[in-house]
C-alpha cells in the first residue's frame, strides 16, 4: 500500500509546474480525509520553495474534476476580492499550481487524483487552541470567508457530496450501520448508539428551520475545523481558510457550529481520558464574537439566534459520523489505533452533553451580540 502510493506521488510530482530539485517530501497535518505532502525544491541559487500536494480521496469526492472546478472557481473569485481589498493574495487564498497540462489536477496511471498548492508560509494550522485569541481569530476568517462569498454564484458550484451535513439522513445512515453491524462491533457501542437514538429531535431541527424559510442557503465552507485555518505566525491573525473540498451551499449556522465542536473543546477530538472534555465558554464566545463580525453583519437575528444549535447539532451529527464508521469498519475517516473512531465518537457525545448543560449560557453570550 505504502509502496503503491509513492509510486503514484513520483508519477504526480513530475506531471506538475514545479521549478528547481526536489530537496524533501514528507507526509504532512492531521487531516482525517486527503493524503497530504510537503515538498520541498532547491530553485537555482534563488532558495526554497515549499508546496502542498495532496492525493484527493477518490471514496469521500466522487467526482474530483468537478471538485476541482469549485476551487478554481471559489479561489479565483476570492483572489479578486482580496486584491481589490489591498490584501495579499498569495497568502490570503489557496493557489492551485497547474498540472503540465494545464489543468488543476493530475490524474496518475493508477486512477489516483492529484493536486497541489502554494505552500503558506509563516502560518501554523493547530489541532488544538493554545488561547481564545486563536479561536477568536479563526471565527473572523470563517466569517470573512462567508461575507467574501456572499455573492458568489452558488448555482455553478457542484454539490461535492450530497447531504453533507444532512444531519437526519445522516441518522438514517447511522441507524441501517446498526442494523448490519457488519464488524459486529455494536454490543462495543451500546452506550454511545443510544445516545443518539435519544437526541433524534436533533438531527431535523435545522432542516426544518430551513425548510420553512428560517434560514437562507449561503455559500459556505463545511468543513470549519480549527486546523483548517492558517493563523500568521507573526501577527496571530487567522490570515487563511484552507481545505476548500466541501465549499457548497448550506447554513452559516453549521459552519459557526463545526468550529466550536472542534476548537471551542477543551481536549483534542480524539481524548481518551472524558474528563477533559468539555465546551469551554470562554472559547465559545472568542468564537462567537469573531465569526458575528467577520460575517459583517450579514447574519439575520434567526440565524444568529440559532448559533448554539449548529454547535450542539454540528457536535451530534460528527459524533454520529464517527461512530457509523466505527460500526462500518473504518472506511471514511483515516484511523491512527484501534477504536480511534470510537474515541473520537465519545468526545463529541461528552461535548453535546455539556453543550446540553450550558444551553442558557450559550444563548446568553450569544444575545449578547444580537446588535453588531
Ligand atoms: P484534509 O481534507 O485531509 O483535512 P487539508 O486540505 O485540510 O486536508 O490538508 C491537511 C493539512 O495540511 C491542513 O490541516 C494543513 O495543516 C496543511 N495544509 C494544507 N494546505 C496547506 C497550504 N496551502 N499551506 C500550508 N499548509 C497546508
Ligand atoms: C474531516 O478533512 P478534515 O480532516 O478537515 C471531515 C469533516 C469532519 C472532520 C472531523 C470531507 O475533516 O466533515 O467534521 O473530519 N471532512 C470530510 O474531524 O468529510
Ligand atoms: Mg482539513
Amino acid at each position: 500500500m505504502a509502496q503503491a502510493i509513492r509510486a503514484q506521488k513520483a508519477e504526480a510530482i513530475a506531471h506538475f509546474q514545479y521549478e528547481g530539485r526536489l530537496i524533501s517530501d514528507i507526509p504532512f497535518g492531521n487531516g482525517h480525509i486527503n493524503d497530504t505532502f510537503l515538498l520541498t525544491f532547491e530553485v537555482r541559487k534563488m532558495g526554497v520553495m515549499k508546496v502542498i500536494l495532496q492525493r484527493m480521496n477518490h471514496k469521500v469526492f466522487e467526482d474530483p474534476v468537478l471538485l476541482m472546478e469549485n476551487i478554481i472557481g471559489v479561489t479565483t473569485y476570492l483572489r479578486n476580492k482580496i486584491t481589490k481589498a489591498g490584501g495579499d493574495p498569495d497568502r490570503e487564498t489557496l493557489n492551485v499550481i497547474p498540472a503540465l497540462d494545464g489543468k488543476p489536477f493530475y490524474k496518475d496511471s493508477f486512477g489516483g487524483y492529484w493536486r497541489s498548492y502554494v505552500f503558506i508560509t509563516d502560518a501554523t494550522s493547530f489541532d488544538q487552541v493554545q488561547n481564545p485569541s486563536q479561536l477568536y481569530q479563526s471565527g473572523v476568517a470563517f466569517g470573512n470567508f462567508q461575507r467574501l462569498l456572499a455573492d458568489y454564484p452558488a448555482d455553478t458550484l457542484f454539490e461535492v457530496v450530497k447531504g453533507f451535513h444532512d444531519t437526519k439522513a445522516r441518522l438514517e445512515i447511522f441507524k441501517k450501520a446498526v442494523q448490519e453491524d457488519v464488524m459486529c462491533r455494536a454490543a462495543r457501542a451500546q452506550q454511545e448508539i443510544q445516545f443518539v437514538l435519544d437526541r433524534e429531535e436533533l438531527a431535523g431541527y435545522l432542516g426544518e428551520c430551513q425548510e420553512k424559510g428560517e434560514l437562507p442557503l449561503r455559500v459556505t465552507h463545511n468543513d470549519t475545523k480549527l486546523n483548517n485555518v492558517m493563523i500568521d505566525n507573526k501577527t496571530g491573525k487567522g490570515i487563511c481558510v484552507i481545505d476548500l473540498d466541501t465549499v457548497m451551499p448550506g447554513l452559516a449556522v453549521n459552519d459557526f457550529g463545526d468550529s466550536i465542536r472542534f476548537g471551542a473543546s477543551t481536549a483534542a477530538e480524539d481524548e481518551t481520558d472524558l474528563s477533559k472534555v468539555s465546551c469551554s465558554m470562554e472559547l465559545f464566545e472568542a468564537y462567537t464574537k469573531g465569526f458575528i463580525e467577520g460575517c459583517g453583519g450579514r447574519l439575520t437575528p434567526r440565524e444568529i439566534e440559532l448559533l448554539p444549535m449548529g454547535a450542539k447539532a454540528m457536535t451530534y451529527e460528527c459524533g454520529m459520523r464517527f461512530l457509523t464508521d466505527y460500526l462500518q469498519g473504518d472506511v471514511y475517516f483515516k484511523i491512527h489505533r484501534e477504536e480511534h473512531n470510537l474515541d473520537r465518537c465519545r468526545t463529541q457525545f461528552r461535548l453535546v452533553k455539556d453543550m446540553e448543560e450550558k444551553w442558557e449560557i450559550m444563548k446568553e453570550i450569544v444575545a449578547k451580540y444580537y446588535d453588531y
